[in-house]
Order: structure tokens, then C-alpha cells, then sequence
């Protein structure tokens, strides 16, 4: 029997009547909280008794949770309940609705895990501000990914969804016009949905790429499409100025009444918030806090047009901010506290993370790390930008999830585990296997500065493989290793079996999925290419090279179409391709073979994913590109493994969108052991094409920077050629 109020919360019973049904309860009776002989004559019959709703819906709770002797859910924060259970009574009683719809989401997770006998929880999130941001360039999400996020978020705990899509044109490039009834009608359905899962759906219009801030015309323009929203129930309204000029102005009035620079550009933007602030927001009882994007939202300097928001903006706005950089390594609560400071707002973080729509070709499927507890306390909240792929993006938002329930007992690694069980169902182990090999997370590198290294799990089996085959005792090793390689390889057929109820899910990582199943058979074929070496068998060595270059091409040939145009997944990114390089040249040592295989080398940092093996990938789309200025002495090149004959280098710099990062002062040189080195030529322009002499033999060929530059360096391609080849 279910004891409800007039006010329990209608999702939060709907959990609890599907809990109790996939318990096997056959006959669900409810019943009124004043219906107290009801409850008696229930109880009477051994039936179990729900108490279903806190303070503010029910009249029961109180009494329920006083025969349990446990304090009710009063002085909570905001979505903050107690779930008690013992001898046939279970309580579920928020501080608010969303508290008993947290209480039920619990009750659903204990269920599944099998816990059983008397248990009291009182469980509060720590941040007021939980969620997601769609906020990323590239395929907005439709509208069946939305509905399945937005439930997710409920069964998460997470309380707030930002509708901002860079490449919805009604969002920013069409501001102005109003939905066509049919698109709002989906809207009206999301908002809906949002509410069922007590998710505060918020509506972000971006006019920056055109609004003029001055105009009476463009105010009202911006009034009149959120007015179009809060009819269909929307309730939370953001602005958006990130990603726009501010030194531009769209319009003359702008230019006549605020002038130029930062301090101006801060200034009309308060102008205009601050007049849909008032006309608006304050004139809607019942709506949240405004928010907006400031222009200036990737660093913690104070500028001058910090101090125009900072002094201008009504401070009931509040202000995203992305941590320092775009893409943050790591938040600490200092710099949290900080940008509270010097912003002058309260803050909600808009986290980068796992949005990939800056290295398409990549996957993030690692756990959320790297923000101080402190971070999610002090602050508003964190909404996640996430992924173009809606599905795969649950791992990471599961984990920020959890981060932003519970910061100070997050587990990362345990976290991620859940969010693979719970994305995963009975698929998880083969769910695992892929997203260990789409795990690298640039968080991690940009935190520690190191490269951020993929599959954790194969790195360790791979260097003991290497270690013992050079004690010439590879069969143990080879063993643990390939058993991994075998979970890669069928793991396409794992997962498209076991994750079959899940058709958006396969179909987001298809191209990558393949890859790594291609790159496990590839593996597959080198260690028993390299035992077979190490048994004297030629011809098995020989046939297992073919195997292993043939899955290695498949694997290369695969391409995802992406925004930025097709692009070879990259999976097991710095592992997987080097280990199969490595197995290949120490195989070719053996066979004799001469071989080319040139590894990069370079002396300057990575800027974000352009790490220097795409210098070297055949690929002139791809391109290493540094982190910064190449000082006097910096030198980029690569090392053949061996002294080799050497005709000819080419080397392409540059790229279209960022045509003057090359090296404009340096020598192209090379050497057979790394000491003596010979000028080939000097290096002045983007493009290298040089003939080295007759009979050259160089394991080592670099450029090597002989004047200041203030230009990075960009290098698309960098190709040694043998005198045969
Ligand atoms: C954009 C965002 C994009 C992200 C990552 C913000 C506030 N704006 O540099 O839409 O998804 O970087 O590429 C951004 O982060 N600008």
C-alpha cells in the first residue's frame, strides 16, 4: 500500500510504482494520507506500507518517520530528502517534490543493487546547480536524444538543462524570428519532460553575432521570443555572448553611445541584460535567475570589460564561466572564489567537458576529474557541455552527475564504473573494454602537462609483453596481453549484440567501435608475429606481418563524417599505433628488412590534440601544432630508429586558418647519432622540399630554430625519403 498526500509528487510515484512492480508486487493499493483505519487494516493484512511524500505533500510522512525514530527531511537543502526503511515501512520524504523524486530515484537504485533489510539515508546534493549545457558547435541533438537526456538527468540527480545548440539557427543566427508552431510544440514537449524529471529546462538565445545592444527594436525583439517560451512554460532564461566579437560593433548607435574597447563592450551588454532583466524577468513572477555567457568567459585577469560587468550588471544575473582556459585542466575552489570576485556574480561553471566538437575524431568516454570539491559548494553549480553524441556522452555526464551530488566522497574511477553499468546493463564488461579505449581525457593532460596517454589497461599489459620478450620469455605476458587484445577484437560483435536495445548508442560510435576492434586483431597478429620470431618460425612470422599491416590499414581507412569534415577515428590514441609500429620495426630488424618508420621528436609542448604523430600520419589534414613560441635551439623533427640512406625531406608547415605559424628562421639538419649534425638548408618558408647529398646517412633529421619568432608552429606533414623509396 502507497500512503500518499494531495501534493506527493506524481514522478516521484511513478518510480516507486515501477520499483515496487519490478519487485514483483502484483497489487499496488493507494491510499490517503487522512485514511489512517486504511492504513491500519493494510498494515493488518502483512502488507508492505510506501509512505510516499515529505512535509510539503504529505500529512503521513511525520508520523512515519517519528515510528522510525528518525528526523524528518525539514532544514534540507533544496532537493534533500530522508529514505528510511524497516519491519514493512519505507519512507520516502523530501524537503520539496524534487527531494521525494530523489528519495524514489534512491529507493529505485537499492532496489537494483539488491540491498535489502532496515536502512536510513538523509542525502542532500552538494550544489544547488546540477546539469548540462548543449552548448557545442556541430549536429545539434534531436529531439528523441533530448527526451532520453532529459530522463536521464532525473534518474541522476541532476536538476537543470541549458537548450544553447551553437548550430540551431532560431538560436543565434535567426534569433529574431519567432518558432514556427511546429518546432515550439517540440519545445513544449521538452519543457514537459523536463518537468516530469524536475529538470529546470533553460532557454538560451545567443543574439551577439548581430544584436544591436542600444536598439529599443532588438530588446523587444529578444522580449518577445522568450515571451513566446514562457508561454509554453519555460520558466528559465539565459543570454549568451560567448564566441563573439566585442571590439565589432553590429551597429552605428552602438559605436556613438558606448564607444570602443572592453570597458564599452562590457557596457552595452549590461545595458541590454540589464533591460531584459527588468522588463522581463522582473516582470514574470515565478521565473529563475537570469544567465548569461560573458564574452570574456575563459580567464580569471580582470579587464576592463570585467569591470563594466562587474559594475554594471544587475547582480541578479548570473554569470558562466569555463574555468581558466577553455578547456580547463583544473578548477580549484581559489579559482572559483576568484571568479566570483572579479566577475562581481554569482557563478555557474559552464564545464568543457566531454564536448569534443574541437577534436571531432576523438571520443571522451573517460570519468569527470580534476575540479576541487570545494568548487561545486561555493558556486551556483556546473553544467557539462557535452558531446555531439548524445548517448555516449551519459559516461562523463553520470560521473560530473555524481561529482556535483556528492563532490566531497567522489570516486572518479568508481563513479565511471557505475556509469558504465548503468549505460551498459548486462553489456558492461564489453561496454568497459571500449570506453578504456576512448578514455583519454584532456583534462588529465592539460591538468599535469603530461601526454594524456590512452588505455589505461593495455599500456601496463603491453610494456610487461615488451620487458619479458626481451628476457626471451614471452609466454606468460603474451598470454595476459592477448586475452585483453581478444576482448578488443570482438568487442564490434559484443557490444552490437549486448547493447542491441540501444540502436543511437551503436550508431554514434560505429567508426570508432570498429577501429578498436580492428586494432585488437591487429595486436593479435603482432604478438603472435613476434612469438613466432622468438620460436624461429620464419614463414608464421612472416604471414602474421601481413595480417597485422592488413588490420592496421582497415583500421586507418575507416573515417567518421564529422562538422569539420571526415576524419579517421582516433582510438587508443598514442598506444595502439605505436605499439604496432614498434612490433613492426623490431619484426623487420629480425627479417632484415631496411624500412622507413620516422617517430616524431620534438622539443616543444602539444597545443590541445595536435600531438607531433601527426606530423608523421601521411595525413596533410592532420597536423602537430605547438604550444607555444619555438625559442632560439627548439627543434622539431624525427628519428628514424637507425641510420638509414637518406634523398630527400619535404616537410609542409602551416595551415589555412593559421598560415604564419612556421618556422621563419631555422637550419633543416641531420645526423647519424645525434651529436654531429650537418646543415642541409636553411629554413625560411612554410613549405621545405630538400635534396639531401649523395650517400647521406642520417638517423635523425630536424629543424632546429635559429632566430626569435612570436608565431607557434604548425607541421602538417613530415616525410623522409630513401633513396629507393
Ligand atoms: C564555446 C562552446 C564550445 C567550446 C569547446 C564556451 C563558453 N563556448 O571556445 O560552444 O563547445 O568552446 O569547443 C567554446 O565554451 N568556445
Amino acid at each position: 500500500v502507497e500512503v500518499v498526500g494531495a501534493g506527493t509528487d506524481p514522478s516521484a510515484l511513478a518510480v516507486v510504482d515501477q520499483v515496487l512492480r519490478a519487485a514483483g508486487t502484483s497489487t499496488i493499493v493507494k491510499v490517503t494520507d487522512h485514511d489512517q483505519a486504511a492504513v491500519g487494516r493494510e498494515r493488518g493484512n502483512g502488507g508492505l506500507v510506501v509512505f510516499v511524500g515529505g512535509p510539503t505533500e504529505s500529512r503521513a510522512t511525520a508520523p512515519a518517520l517519528a515510528a522510525l525514530r528518525l528526523n524528518g527531511p525539514e532544514g534540507l537543502s533544496p532537493g534533500g530528502y530522508v529514505l528510511a526503511a524497516d519491519r514493512g515501512v519505507i519512507a520516502l520524504s523530501g524537503v520539496d517534490t524534487s527531494g521525494t523524486f530523489y528519495a524514489a530515484q534512491s529507493f529505485r537504485q537499492l532496489f537494483a543493487s539488491g540491498k535489502s533489510g532496515a536502512f536510513g539515508i538523509r542525502d542532500w546534493p552538494a550544489a544547488p546547480l546540477r546539469g548540462v549545457i548543449e552548448g557545442f558547435y556541430g549536429a545539434p541533438w534531436s529531439h528523441a536524444d533530448r527526451l532520453a537526456q532529459l530522463d536521464f538527468y532525473g534518474r541522476t540527480k541532476q536538476n537543470m538543462y541549458v537548450y544553447s545548440p551553437k548550430d540551431d539557427p532560431f538560436l543565434r543566427a535567426r534569433w529574431r524570428d519567432q518558432y514556427p508552431p511546429e518546432q515550439l510544440a517540440l519545445l513544449s514537449q521538452l519543457v514537459g519532460r523536463a518537468a516530469a524529471n524536475h529538470v529546470e529546462f533553460t532557454y538560451a538565445l545567443s543574439p551577439g553575432l548581430s544584436v544591436c545592444y542600444s536598439s529599443d527594436a532588438d530588446k523587444t525583439a529578444l522580449v518577445t521570443k522568450f515571451q513566446s517560451l514562457w508561454d509554453i512554460g519555460v520558466r528559465s532564461f539565459a543570454i549568451p555572448l560567448d564566441d563573439i566579437s566585442y571590439t565589432r560593433w553590429n551597429c552605428d548607435a552602438d559605436a556613438a553611445k558606448f564607444g570602443t574597447g572592453g570597458a564599452a563592450a562590457g557596457a552595452a551588454q549590461s545595458f541590454l541584460l540589464n533591460r531584459v532583466q527588468q522588463d522581463f524577468i522582473a516582470a514574470h513572477p515565478g521565473v529563475e535567475r537570469l544567465q548569461t555567457v560573458p564574452t570574456e568567459y575563459y580567464d580569471l585577469a580582470d579587464s576592463p570589460y570585467k569591470t563594466a560587468l562587474r559594475t554594471q550588471l544587475d547582480k541578479a544575473v548570473i554569470v558562466e564561466w569555463t574555468g581558466v582556459g577553455v578547456i580547463a585542466g583544473q578548477i580549484t575552489e581559489k579559482q572559483a572564489r576568484q571568479a566570483k570576485e572579479v566577475f562581481g556574480h554569482d557563478i555557474l561553471i559552464w564545464d568543457n567537458y566531454p564536448v569534443n566538437d574541437y577534436i571531432t575524431e576523438r571520443l571522451l568516454l573517460g570519468p569527470y576529474i580534476g575540479r576541487e570539491p570545494g568548487v561545486a559548494k561555493y558556486l551556483s553549480g556546473i553544467t557539462a557541455n557535452p558531446m555531439v553524441q548524445a548517448e555516449a556522452s551519459k559516461i562523463a555526464e553520470f560521473t560530473s552527475g555524481d561529482f556535483l551530488w556528492n563532490s566531497d566522497r567522489y570516486d572518479p574511477d568508481k563513479s565511471w564504473l557505475a556509469a558504465i553499468a548503468d549505460l551498459g546493463g548486462p553489456a558492461a564488461p564489453a561496454l568497459k573494454v571500449f570506453a578504456e579505449n576512448n578514455y583519454s581525457s584532456l583534462l588529465a593532460r592539460l591538468d599535469t602537462g603530461k601526454p594524456d596517454l590512452d588505455s589505461p589497461v593495455l599500456r601496463p599489459l603491453l610494456a610487461a609483453f615488451w620487458t619479458a620478450l626481451e628476457k626471451k620469455d614471452p609466454w606468460d605476458a603474451a598470454a595476459k596481453l592477448d586475452r585483453y587484445l581478444t576482448s578488443m577484437a570482438s568487442d564490434p560483435e559484443d557490444l552490437r549484440r549486448g547493447m542491441a536495445s540501444n540502436p543511437k548508442f551503436l550508431a554514434e560510435v560505429g567508426p570508432w567501435l570498429d577501429q578498436v576492434g580492428l586494432y585488437g586483431q591487429a595486436g593479435r597478429h603482432a604478438v603472435r608475429m613476434l612469438l613466432a620470431q622468438v620460436d624461429g618460425d620464419g614463414a608464421k612470422a612472416w604471414a602474421e606481418r601481413g595480417e597485422l599491416v592488413a588490420a592496421l590499414k582497415r583500421a586507418q581507412a575507416i573515417r567518421v563524417p564529422t562538422s569539420r569534415g571526415p576524419r579517421n577515428p582516433s582510438t587508443c590514441t598514442e598506444v595502439c599505433v605505436p605499439f604496432l609500429d614498434s612490433a613492426l620495426a623490431t619484426a623487420d630488424r629480425w627479417f632484415g628488412l631496411p624500412g622507413i618508420r620516422p617517430r616524431p621528436t620534438t622539443s616543444l609542448g602539444t597545443y590541445t590534440d595536435n600531438v607531433p604523430a601527426r606530423m608523421v600520419d601521411g595525413d596533410p589534414e592532420t597536423y602537430y601544432w605547438s604550444d607555444w613560441a619555438p625559442r632560439i635551439g627548439a627543434t622539431i623533427g624525427v628519428d628514424l630508429g637507425s641510420p638509414q640512406r637518406v634523398s630527400h625531406v619535404d616537410i609542409l608547415m602551416g595551415k589555412p586558418t593559421s598560415p604564419d605559424d612556421y618556422v621563419r628562421d631555422g637550419v633543416l639538419e641531420y645526423s647519424a647519432d645525434g651529436t654531429r649534425w650537418t646543415t642541409a638548408k636553411t629554413v625560411t618558408e612554410p613549405v621545405i622540399s630538400a635534396d639531401l647529398p649523395e650517400g647521406a646517412e642520417a638517423r635523425f633529421i630536424r629543424i632546429r630554430t635559429t632566430g626569435a619568432q612570436t608565431f607557434w608552429v604548425v607541421v602538417r606533414e613530415f616525410t623522409v625519403s630513401t633513396p629507393d623509396s
